[in-house]
């Protein structure tokens, strides 16, 4: 399989792994259609003293007790995993050893939809959690950054995974930015650890 390993070989120097073709066409496609179907939230986030919708669908999935928090004040609580997305997490843990408890998904119904720079590090995932992130349908500006450093972009593609790595959510930020293009519907889902103990 292509992978595209950031850690060395390329400049700036990236803490990640991007495999562009990581999941075949047929195999996305399907995926993409299961995916419409989850079951999708608007949640509310609180920023600066005011309420306003997130800006983008979210759904959180996997095992019992794994609930997240996040922002201080957006609360997911997992459903059950579907028989689709267990079958994608358990072929992200073969290709790359890393165990993840949830996903959470994101969808980004147009240009608008958007999630600005910010680092995953929720104390419910552990101590430098890796993320693995599946991207489908439309292909979206990825932006990372050193916290202190100047972004590199990526275009997620139908069908990628990208595996953001331990210590990655300490040392760097990342966004996708809206976009004035026009765009259609882009699913991302975000493949996470978690701490809460096996029942
Ligand atoms: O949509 C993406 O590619 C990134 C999602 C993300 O940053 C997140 O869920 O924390």
């Amino acid at each position: 399989m292509q992978q595209l390993n950031l850690f060395a070989e390329s400049t700036p120097v990236l803490p990640i792994t991007y495999y562009p073709d990581f999941l075949s066409l047929e195999q996305a496609n399907s995926l993409y259609q299961h995916c419409l179907k989850l079951e999708w939230q608007q949640n509310q986030i609180r920023i600066a003293g005011k309420t306003m919708p997130v800006p983008r669908l979210e759904c959180i999935y996997g095992d019992a007790g794994c609930d997240y928090l996040y922002s201080k004040c957006v609360f997911l609580k997992p459903v059950t995993w579907t028989d689709n997305l267990a079958k994608l997490r358990d072929s992200i843990t073969k290709l790359t050893s890393y165990k993840f408890r949830i996903v959470i998904g994101n969808q980004y119904r147009s240009g608008t939809d958007s999630i600005g720079w910010h680092s995953d590090n929720e104390p419910s995932m552990g101590f430098n959690p890796v993320i693995a992130s599946v991207s489908l349908g439309s292909c979206r500006k990825f932006q990372i950054k050193p916290r202190n450093g100047k972004p590199t972009d990526f275009w997620l593609e139908h069908g990628s995974l990208l595996v953001m790595h331990p210590g990655c959510q300490s040392t760097h930020l990342h966004q996708v930015p809206k976009t004035n293009k026009v765009v259609s519907t882009r699913i991302n889902l975000t493949f996470r650890p978690h701490t809460a103990r096996s029942r």
